[in-house]
């Protein structure tokens, strides 16, 4: 069931040969699964279409942003709206005002909120904020978990958990790594050593409170009480970084969902309805050590820009409505029943879990709680299913360690299309193995 893809192929030759790659982010050249990448025309809704003209369901929703679907017409009437009347000033405007009175509302631990235009940007500013608050230079974080591409992220386990990291890519000091110190998700007593060892040098602990960077992977009970617990007896600061999970798994994020209360929060993705937006708030008492207030400095050309305002306010207030978190639960459960009932039934080995609706499935027998155990999980086959099921016009995540999104535009059909079209492509793998 091969579908045309000739015009995507010379798309990415096209491409290849003006951007390194052929891409603006790598995830996006299929390098976890193979192939050549599908080029998008256009979308609507819970649907893209290719530059072949196939049609596919797509659970990649631009990682994240798109919670209400694509080509929405509240936030395409808002952009229109707000681009007729310029599309940059660099001064301030009372969308950002409104924007940022909306996410103080929804998100229970920020007072103040400071605008950006990436997730990254918003991590690694929340990162130099809570250096400069607590005057330490190490943090804490977790293996598996990404916060963008920032130096002090891009940082590999050292020797032992406890030692000092190691640069995780070219171009990052070693001088740089060693402030960082990475440990095993899920693990309380790491964290807790970590802090005995050095009890008054780390500045923060950031951790995604549920992980969609592995693909998806939740807390053990307690694991998130601990840190906070933690962070409050040595004197640092604990950081969500709710850039994938902020207004998708609850109004609030996770924070809502688990009654923990962070420090700093970082946000992203839906914030910005599909512009470019990242964000990051918290306590008043840390967020005014922000420049021109406060020392720390933090910038931004584009920063709070009316057109991704006015596509993020359209956004959260269309997430306001009643019954919306319910509609997005009822479509990541009704996904990931129909997705393991099929797995079952053949007998694939496999681990699923769904917050609200974002999702995940792992294929290993093996219980997934950190990056170790999802490694287990059987990346051939990810691939060989990803491409079936791409030939049955699903776009599932081109990579086993990343996180699935649904939307309010994911009907019933179209989700049923999808376990259909699973059925369907399980069985064309077990008739070729
Ligand atoms: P951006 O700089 O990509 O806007 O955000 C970085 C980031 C920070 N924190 C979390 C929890 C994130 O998930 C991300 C970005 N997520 C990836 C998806 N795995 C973006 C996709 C990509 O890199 O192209």
């Amino acid at each position: 069931m091969t579908r045309p893809s000739s015009r995507s192929f010379d798309a990415f030759e096209r491409a290849k040969s003006v951007i390194p790659g052929g891409v603006n982010s790598p995830v996006r050249a299929f390098r976890g699964v193979g192939g050549s990448p599908v080029f998008v025309a256009d979308a609507s809704g819970c649907r893209f279409t290719d530059l072949d003209g196939n049609s596919y369901v797509d659970y990649v929703m631009s990682w994240g942003p798109l919670i209400l679907g694509h080509a929405v017409p509240a936030v395409l009437e808002a952009i229109g709206k707000a681009a007729a009347r310029g599309t940059s000033y660099g001064a301030p405007t009372e969308a950002e005002s409104e924007l940022a009175e909306l996410v103080i509302e929804m998100v229970p631990s920020v007072d103040l909120v400071r605008f950006c235009s990436s997730g990254t940007e918003a991590t690694m500013s929340a990162l130099r904020l809570a250096r400069g608050f607590t005057g330490r230079d190490k943090v804490v974080k977790f293996a598996g978990c990404y916060h963008g591409h920032a130096d002090s992220f891009l940082i590999s386990a050292g020797s032992g958990a406890l030692t000092l990291g190691t640069p995780d890519s070219p171009g990052i000091t070693h001088g740089t790594a060693r402030d960082t110190i990475v440990l095993p998700y899920n693990d309380a007593a790491a964290v807790r050593a970590a802090f005995e060892v050095h009890p008054a040098e780390i500045a923060c602990v950031i951790v995604e409170p549920y992980v969609g960077n592995m693909g998806l992977v939740l807390p053990q009970p307690g694991f998130l009480a601990a840190l906070r617990a933690a962070c409050d007896e040595f004197g640092a600061l604990l950081i969500f970084d709710e850039v994938m999970t902020g207004f998708r798994v609850a109004p609030g994020g996770v924070q809502e969902r688990e009654g923990i209360r962070p420090d700093l929060t970082t946000l992203g993705k839906v914030i910005g309805g599909g512009l470019p937006v990242g964000a990051f708030g918290g306590r008043a008492e840390i967020m005014e050590r922000l420049s021109p207030l406060g020392a720390v400095y933090q910038a931004g050309t584009l920063s709070g820009n009316p057109l991704a305002m006015a596509a993020g306010t359209a956004t959260l207030r269309a997430l306001r409505e009643p019954g919306v978190y319910e509609r997005l639960d009822a479509a990541g459960a009704r996904f990931t029943e129909g997705m393991d009932d099929v797995f079952t039934r053949h007998g694939i080995a496999h681990q699923s879990s769904q917050r609200g609706s974002m999702v995940g499935f792992f294929f290993t027998a093996e219980p997934v709680t950190d990056l170790a155990s999802a490694k287990t999980a059987d990346t051939a086959f990810y691939a060989r299913f990803f491409h079936a099921m791409l030939d049955r016009g699903v776009y599932l995540a081109p990579s086993q360690f990343e996180a699935g999104f649904l939307s309010l535009a994911h009907d019933d059909a179209a989700i049923d299309e999808t376990i259909a079209a699973a059925e369907d492509a399980v069985v064309s793998l077990h008739a070729r193995a």
